[in-house]
């Protein structure tokens, strides 16, 4: 009998947090660590943002129009189509400095932001930022290049209204542009400067909404420009703006310095001085000694500067930088399907997760400016050499949105800045799918570094006060995938969620597998076994285990997670199940036929449709396709060092029909069947033949193990990772310089950059294959 309290309907279970003290409440993430991250450029979607670390914030942003084919367009959020020569962080440290470089067709432009907390700053302490903007040598006779146009804006998400310092500026005499007061920071002042004769204009709206604020500049603009055929703002405001746009113009090139000071109510604020301090000479001069500051840094961290030409360099510090400068902040809720077992699809089936933050590192600024579980972990990998406070903090933040069945939501989709860059029929979460646990590589590299000494009496205190509490949450994450997620046989997992009743899919996708139209299995039955998902969780077994170990926790769990992980180790057993010994490749397993292909019919009269024909019984074996997900006992470094199955591995990826490539390792095998195969009519194969940076992290990894190992083979493994190493360098480095971006993917047959660009989330591990620092 469940006793419901007076009055309160029964939460649903899915969106009940897990009951355990949260990892974000440790004392390690308050006080001075809470501040020192206060303010941020949280807000990746944008070109340039500025927010803090608290679900309504004041946000600011800029904005600035840009022309081409001889008009003008505003820019604002990152947008391909924009079609910018290149963008993204030079420089950036995660914390108090960051340096980006923008280049819009023949403007160029520069955003610098730093943060300081003198004596007399609010919580959080002060920021700048410097905008430099230059036009190319080639288009100095450009008339419409001849002004440059910044809009940079403020906007208070609690609705709070920011004050103007007055109907018109003169910032000769005095720089304040606005003010305000906030229950988090006290009052604040912003303030501009610039050695550069500027003309200022502004605006201020009421609004709810600062997801739109592209169209309400827009909007003002163009009743303007149509009037007076100019592209000025209307100096003119609603009553009690919560936000403000300056529009700074002036001929290029210049240079404006924005400062905002906190605190400033207190007698001895010194905001004069402040504001002195962050402008002019002297704010170059600390972003000067930033800019030192962050190149010894990343020569500490990563030890290149040996190993490495000057323009591979330059993509290392922009790997870094990017994935720090494309960490994000973000509040809300997420849509989870519900009823929970319900397959209709619909839009209106969904209930709301509890209202959460997120504090992430994203993928794509342009295309996916969110959250993605099993991306974090691979972006960690990076994230802890640089800054291993910064790394549990996200880590942290993850765990903290576990449900009480152990299940954390794979896309996180978080406010309505983050909604508006989703097409709606991607935002519900099933609850029924995982995502690979890649948080236990991190976890599995933190406990490794711990063992060889690698960190600070403090940083060693951190990770494992953190572990202390993460330990139960940690549990439930394995105990969710050993059970939701496990196979009829002993020892098998499969991807749970795929649909088996398609018409038009050549092949059901494996979403939750992170390798979405990898060929599993043609026809999705609970006989599955996935090779990838059963060598997840021995990783994860293992790294349960080494926590255990490491707190001495009462004998019991310890001997249930060693015995997953020797089951799950044990070579024969694998073998059997997965191991085709004719071909001396691993397989998934399942009710499979080769026979499928799509073809055109006739639907309804007169209309015509690409739909799935099976041509054949399938019947339960192992399937038949070479790829990624075959190499994954390779890489999880479980095959013995001395075995004939390793050198069989070794052909294969040195094998330029099979894995070989001159740009890194392919995603599936030229032999198989599916091998660059459409999935629908609107569906370009993904994974069914391009080369992805997170594997061949993971495979050279693998390589550099075994050539490392006593046996055979470890000479040929040597050579085969000097090789790979060498051709995803330089492959990525020449995409880089030529066309100003790190890609998604890349292409087999060429090596040229695909998919999403601007994809600085797990295309900047190139930095580690650089450093040669594997898991
Ligand atoms: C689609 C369209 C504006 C696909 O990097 C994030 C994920 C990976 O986790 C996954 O392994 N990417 C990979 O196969 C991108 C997924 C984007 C899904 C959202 C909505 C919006 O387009």
């Amino acid at each position: 009998i469940i006793i419901k309290p007076a009055g309160k309907a029964p939460r649903p279970r899915v969106i009940t947090p897990f009951p355990s003290p949260k990892l974000m409440d440790l004392p390690q993430f308050q006080g001075e660590h809470r501040e020192s991250l206060y303010w941020g450029t949280y807000r990746p979607h944008v070109y340039f943002g500025i927010r803090a670390r608290t679900p309504r914030s004041l946000v600011a942003g800029l904005m600035w129009i840009g022309v081409k084919d001889g008009t003008y367009h505003m820019r604002h959020v990152c947008q391909d189509s924009d079609e910018l020569n290149t963008y993204g962080w030079t420089q950036h440290n995660g914390r108090d400095f960051g340096h980006q470089v923008l280049v819009d067709q023949g403007l160029k432009l520069a955003t610098s932001f730093l943060k300081s907390k003198s004596e007399g700053s609010g919580y959080g302490g002060d920021w700048a930022v410097q905008i430099d903007v230059q036009t190319d040598k080639s288009e100095w006779d450009n008339e419409m290049l001849r002004h440059g146009h910044l809009f940079f804006y403020l906007a208070d998400e609690s609705g709070h209204v920011l004050n103007l310092a007055g109907d018109t500026f003169d910032i000769d005499k005095n720089s304040l542009l606005a003010s305000g007061s906030r229950s988090d920071i006290g009052d604040w002042q912003l303030h501009l400067e610039s050695k550069d004769v500027l003309e200022l204009h502004y605006s201020g709206f009421r609004t709810p909404h600062i997801h739109n604020l592209s169209d309400l500049v827009q909007h003002n603009l163009g009743a303007q420009a149509r009037k007076f055929g100019q592209l000025l703002l209307s100096d003119s405001s609603e009553d009690s703006p919560n936000i403000i746009v300056f529009q700074i113009s002036a001929s290029i090139p210049f240079k404006a310095d924005i400062a905002f000071v906190s605190g400033t109510k207190v007698k001895t604020a010194k905001v004069e001085e402040r504001v002195s301090r962050l402008t002019g000479a002297s704010l170059t001069s600390l972003l000067q000694d930033r800019q030192t500051e962050f190149d010894i840094k990343f020569e500490r961290c990563f030890n290149v500067a040996d190993k490495l030409e000057p323009e591979s360099t330059i993509v290392g510090k922009a790997a870094i930088a990017n994935m720090l400068g494309g960490i994000g902040y973000f509040y809300g809720q997420s849509k989870i399907s519900f009823p929970e077992n319900s397959n209709l699809r619909g839009h209106d089936n969904f209930i709301s997760y509890w209202p959460a933050e997120l504090y992430t590192a994203v993928p794509s600024r342009p295309f996916f400016p969110r959250g993605f579980l099993w991306d974090e972990g691979f972006h960690q990998l990076l994230i802890w050499r640089w800054d291993i406070h910064i790394c549990l903090d996200i880590i942290g933040h993850w765990l903290d949105l576990m449900n009480i069945d152990g299940w954390i939501p794979r896309e996180q989709i978080l406010g309505s800045e983050a909604l508006s860059k989703v097409p709606e029929e991607f935002v519900v979460q099933y609850p029924s799918n995982g995502n690979p646990p890649t948080l236990f590589l991190v976890i599995r590299d933190l406990l490794d570094g711990m063992e060889k000494n690698k960190f600070t009496a403090t940083e060693r205190n951190g990770i494992t006060s953190f572990l202390e509490r993460a330990f139960v949450r940690l549990e439930a994450w394995f105990q969710w995938y050993n059970t939701t997620q496990k196979g009829k046989e002993m020892g098998s997992y499969y991807w749970h969620g795929r649909d088996n009743k398609v018409t038009r899919e050549l092949n059901p996708k494996t979403l939750s597998s992170g390798l979405d139209d990898y060929p599993r299995a043609s026809h999705p039955s609970d006989e599955e076994r996935h090779l990838d998902l059963r060598c997840w969780m021995l990783l994860a077994a293992n790294c349960m285990q080494s926590i255990t170990q490491l707190f001495k926790k009462d004998n019991k769990p310890e001997k249930e997670y060693g015995s997953t992980a020797k089951l799950l180790s044990d070579f024969d057993m694998l073998n059997q199940m997965h191991l085709d010994p004719l071909v001396g490749a691993y397989f998934d397993f399942g009710n499979h036929t080769e026979k499928v292909r799509l073809s055109w019919k006739e639907t309804r009269v007169g209309t015509r449709e690409l739909v799935r024909d099976v041509l054949e019984r399938p019947v339960s074996r192992l399937v038949p396709h070479i790829g990624y997900v075959s190499l994954f006992p390779f890489m999880g470094k479980i095959i013995p060092s001395d075995s004939w199955i390793l050198e069989k591995q070794l052909d294969l990826i040195s094998n330029s029909t099979v894995f070989w490539t001159d740009y890194g390792l392919r995603s599936l095998s030229k032999t198989s069947s599916m091998y660059m195969k459409r999935n629908t009519e609107h569906d370009p194969p993904y994974w069914r033949g391009p080369i992805w940076m997170n594997m061949n992290y993971m495979f050279l990894s693998a390589l550099y193990h075994y050539s490392e190992e006593n046996g055979p083979y470890s000479d040929r493994a040597r050579v085969i990772y000097d090789d790979l190493r060498s051709n995803l360098i330089r492959n990525v480095v020449r995409n880089y310089h030529q066309t100003g971006f790190l890609w998604e993917q890349y292409d087999q047959k060429k090596g040229k950059g695909k998919g999403a660009r601007l994809f600085t989330g797990w295309t900047s591990l190139v930095l580690l294959i650089m450093a040669e620092a594997y898991t």
